[in-house]
């Protein structure tokens, strides 16, 4: 008999950019990854779900809901769970502060580590507009960039309401291939920016599907990645120390994935069956 590997306990995890309701969303790494690693808080830095892909088409099969399952049962235990939106989930936007199922939304949150250090959390989407147009920015001064930022909301607002999709900066700068590292690097800059007006040690983002840690400038610059290509996740150990976790599922045998699929099928208690595409 095969004893199930014990699970590494954090302090706190952080995930962005799971994309649940999307084909490419690999839930079922994920899950494999939560069975592992445990925390005492548990921070989503936005776009868990894809609203915008569930809109166009309805695709929810059993493993997004072990994971959400798997989450509010965390939550329930006693594991502290923030979500903060991002573009995908922006409906959760409307509703800063509010709960579910022990989970609490917020717009964005300041995290302190357990060594001090103080850091911004948000998923970063609101710096699009500002990485497009950097080099003119920076000519014109603070006001600007704080005048785009807000711009940026008021027309992705607008956007929504209309049922277009938010404008996608990741897949944009995909399909600048060439190009993308530079936009990587321009939006690392900005949100680095943006910790430094907040007068904090660090910023904790997403959006990009970058998985990074690095000082730039005496800010920490954390990108938690994301869970349809790189499947990684940020931890903070119990000393403030912050770990990229890049989580490759283990190769398993048929037979252990079958047991793996039963389980998962067990721990689920989802009034509703899943509704395939
Ligand atoms: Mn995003």
């Amino acid at each position: 008999m095969t004893k199930a590997p014990k699970a590494r306990q954090f302090r706190t995890l952080f995930l962005s950019d799971i994309h649940l309701g999307s084909r490419a969303a690999k839930a079922d790494w994920l899950i494999d990854f939560l069975r592992h690693h445990h925390a005492d808080t548990i921070i989503l830095v936005g776009d868990i779900v894809d609203g915008w892909r569930l809109k166009r088409n309805w695709y929810w099969p059993q493993d997004c809901n072990n994971v959400v399952q798997k989450l509010l049962r965390q939550a329930r235990k006693g594991t502290r769970i923030i979500y903060i939106p991002g573009n995908h989930d922006e409906f959760l936007r409307d509703f800063p502060g509010t709960h579910f199922g022990g989970i609490e939304v917020e717009l964005t949150t300041i995290h302190e580590a357990a060594d001090g250090r103080r850091y911004l959390v948000m998923h970063g989407d609101e710096f699009d507009v500002v990485v497009r147009h950097a080099r003119m920015l920076a000519h014109l001064g603070d006001w600007a960039y704080d005048l785009a930022i807000f711009v940026n909301r008021l027309v992705n607002y607008g956007r929504r309401r209309l049922g277009l999709p938010y404008w996608s900066f990741s897949a944009w700068a995909k399909l600048q291939v060439k190009q993308a590292v530079n936009f990587i690097g321009e939006f690392q800059r900005v949100v680095v920016e943006e910790a430094r007006k907040h007068d904090v040690d660090g910023v904790i983002c997403g959006h990009i599907h970058h998985a990074v840690i690095e000082d730039m400038d005496g800010i920490r610059y954390i990108n938690t990645g994301d869970w349809v290509e790189s499947c990684t996740a940020v931890a903070e150990d119990y000393d403030g120390e912050m770990h990229l976790i890049e989580w490759r599922q283990p190769v398993a045998l048929p037979a252990d994935l079958k047991r793996r699929k039963a389980l998962d099928a067990g721990e689920a208690t989802s009034e509703k069956p899943a509704k395939a595409a």
